[in-house]
């Protein structure tokens, strides 16, 4: 036993050699830490012993629980403690994937009827032990919630990530497939730990390249690393790659050689990859190219990669379009085109919406295609990385904007959760040794995965396993940092885009307030195209006196979305002086909300200190630094959206609000073309 205790350990050393344990806690392990647990109860976990398969899927299931277990209890169990059943069994009614944790005659039995299920069983026994909970209480009977659950990469292969903000990609193009960095085995370990089992490894703003032969073979050593842990692998694939580099002359999705083209292409990468899940498509959206530049359809492209996949895969569409020819409010364009097509999308199809009808705001309602296309299979797509939310350096949970998401009623048979099958998010992970940029973005990564393997886990308590496992279980600990988290995404929220406002960044790239742009050539990529602001009042009408974008949703949910106040401004244009339930006027209001957010993360930042016996001091300053720099641009967002909401509306700030620390001119001659991501 000893032996095998210290086996785990060494490789445990080896594992993660570049940092060493002594450097643990520089975030590198995530919640994967498995701090050893100091009041170890009687019921101490003993050996594990793996039945009814020896995959290599099941071995790493055996494994990761025989190290994890010796670093959760490195003092091992008196009297041997309580083995670990691991048992692959035939039940035709446990889906893949799923499992049950119970206790059985001779100890604690991870059952389940696939390889998969006994890694998810593994990861979730550690996740119960991570937080203190006793081996002898554990019981536990889950199945996924969706079939595919998937991060979307926006890497390029030059190693730049489009809105990446922790560093460059977590793939190294460059050398692969000859050399695969050791990192791959943990971010594979990492994503199966939460249940991730898909990957898209570029952007969606494809390069044809990632289809030919060299980077077949390099997606090619990926999927043979990312394959034990349960993730299938896809490729955003760029709609004109025929014609890019396959030698024809059109692209067009109804042209025989285009249509033998990409079934051959298929064919070749299968050959390479037999379980490769798939194509990502982002077509006729942002100047990307697509089948509309041919006359056809959205469907008929589409269709035409997924005839060339067969069965072997599945195309992933995605609903992201807006046009700058197109006149109709940019909120209504994906509606308009996908809507009509419901019914038309071959099997092997999934349309990827975006949360949002807009994009990936810090408040949007959910996107009206939810529940409208009952004939087609509807993915979700979430933003993990924080392109509108203060990017890495802001500390905002996204567990209550997921939760939000999801919940929402579509008034068409369900919630948004129940009328999607698949669940994909856009990685925030990258080349910084703490993957996510910010050692609280990996609760975005970590509550991702949780919700999309149940949609109705509360994120409060995704919150809290994640902090038990990344800091400490301590319950002082615990329920400081716990609200904490749940607070700060309605305080960036509060400081940027209040009451409904929308994508009033600064432009392309997105960092700090700017909603007096408006020399963009495209209307929709000014920020005064989103708020309309003048000496009358702000905001987007959106009601049948102007877009009636309210016309897209269910009668009942439109009603409900209409009275909604946190959404006044996305669906309204009202003067100034327009009255709200609390008995202010938008215009006192207005600030009273920035200086809500800015005090918020005030807040944040006096908790945070007081947490400090409980962390390790790298991190903990690390968070404190960045929680400062969050601080100053609150201020900043809130100084220059005032002095511009006052300049426009030709109003004093309301008595009892700081005035901007500096002039409009001063917020609007600030540059950064130096911000990351874009
Ligand atoms: C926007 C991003 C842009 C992406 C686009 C998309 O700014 O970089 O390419 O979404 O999702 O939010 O395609």
């Amino acid at each position: 036993m000893v032996t095998a205790r210290l086996c785990a350990l060494l490789l445990l050393a080896v594992s993660f050699a570049t940092g060493g344990a002594a450097r643990a806690e520089d975030g590198y392990r995530l919640w994967l830490r498995h701090a050893p647990v100091a009041d170890a109860a009687q019921q101490t976990p003993g050996s594990v012993t793996l039945s009814g398969s020896d995959s290599p899927t099941a071995l790493l299931a055996r494994d990761e629980l025989t190290r994890a277990l010796s670093e959760l209890y490195p003092h091992g169990a008196a009297g041997g403690g309580t083995p670990i059943l691991l048992r692959r069994v035939t039940d035709p009614a446990m889906r893949d994937g799923a499992f049950r944790i119970a206790p059985a005659e001779r100890g604690v039995a991870i059952i389940a009827a696939s390889d998969t299920g006994l890694l998810y069983g593994a990861f979730a026994l550690l996740r119960e032990l991570g937080q203190g909970k006793a081996i002898g209480a554990i019981r536990l009977d889950e199945a996924p919630a969706y079939t595919l659950r998937m991060l979307n990469h926006w890497d390029n292969p030059d190693g730049h990530v489009e809105r990446g903000y922790a560093g460059r990609s977590i793939f190294d193009w460059w050398h692969l497939p000859g050399y695969v960095d050791a990192r791959m085995t943990d971010y594979a370990r990492a994503n199966a730990s939460i249940g991730i089992n898909g990957v898209v490894i570029n952007n969606v703003n494809a390069r044809a390249m990632m289809l030919e032969p060299r980077y077949i073979a390099k997606v090619k050593a990926l999927a043979d690393t990312f394959r034990p842990w349960g993730i299938r692998v896809y490729v955003s694939a760029r709609f004109s790659a025929p014609r890019d580099i396959g030698g024809l002359k059109t692209a067009d999705p109804l042209d025989p050689a285009v249509r033998a083209w990409w079934k051959a292409k298929a064919d070749e990468i299968y050959t390479a990859i037999p379980d490769f899940g798939g194509f990502l498509v982002k077509a006729n959206s942002e100047g990307q190219p697509g089948p509309q530049d041919y006359g056809r359809s959205h469907a008929d492209g589409a269709n035409m990669l997924a005839e060339a996949i067969g069965e072997r895969g599945t195309v992933i569409w995605r609903a992201f379009v807006y046009a700058a020819e197109n006149k109709e409010d940019r909120a209504k364009q994906a509606f308009t085109e996908f809507q009509p097509l419901d019914g038309k999308f071959a099997k092997n199809v999934v349309v990827q919406v975006k949360n949002g009808p807009i994009d990936f705001q810090p408040r949007e309602p959910f996107h009206p295609l939810f529940g409208a296309m009952p004939r087609t299979q509807l993915a979700m797509e979430l933003q993990i990385t924080k392109e509108y939310l203060g990017f890495a350096s802001h500390l905002a949970f996204l567990g209550p904007l997921f939760e939000e998401a999801l919940g929402a009623d579509t008034g068409r048979g369900g919630s948004v959760a129940e009328t999607v099958t698949v669940i994909a998010g856009v990685a925030n992970t990258g080349s910084d040794r703490n993957w996510t940029g910010s050692h609280f973005d990996q609760a975005n990564w970590y509550a991702f995965g949780r919700l999309a393997w149940n949609p109705k886990l509360p994120s409060d308590q995704i919150a809290r396993e994640w902090a038990a496992q990344t800091f400490s279980r301590d319950t002082a600990f615990l329920n400081a940092v716990v609200p904490m988290m749940m607070s700060s995404r309605a305080a960036v929220v509060d400081y940027m885009t209040p009451l409904g406002l929308a994508h009033v960044m600064g432009t392309g790239h997105h960092y700090g307030p700017a909603p007096w742009v408006s020399d963009l050539a495209r209307p929709e990529w000014n920020p005064v195209y989103y708020h309309r602001a003048d000496r009358a009042g702000i905001g987007f009408d959106r009601t049948p006196t102007g877009s009636n974008a309210l016309a897209q949703y269910a009668p009942d949910v439109a009603k409900r979305l209409l009275a909604d106040e946190e959404l006044l401004l996305w669906f309204r244009h009202v003067s100034w002086d327009h009255r709200l339930k609390n008995g202010n006027t938008l215009w006192e209001e207005l600030p009273r909300r920035y200086d809500r957010g800015v005090a918020a993360v005030a807040r944040m930042g006096a908790t945070w200190a007081t947490l400090a016996p409980h962390v390790d001091t790298q991190r903990h300053r690390a968070v404190a630094d960045f929680l400062r720099v969050q601080a100053d641009e609150a201020q900043w967002w809130r100084d220059a959206s005032l002095a511009y909401w006052s300049a426009v509306s030709g109003r004093a700030l309301p008595a009892g609000h700081a005035a901007p620390r500096h002039p409009l001119s001063w917020y609007q001659a600030q540059r950064f073309p130096e911000a990351p991501g874009e």
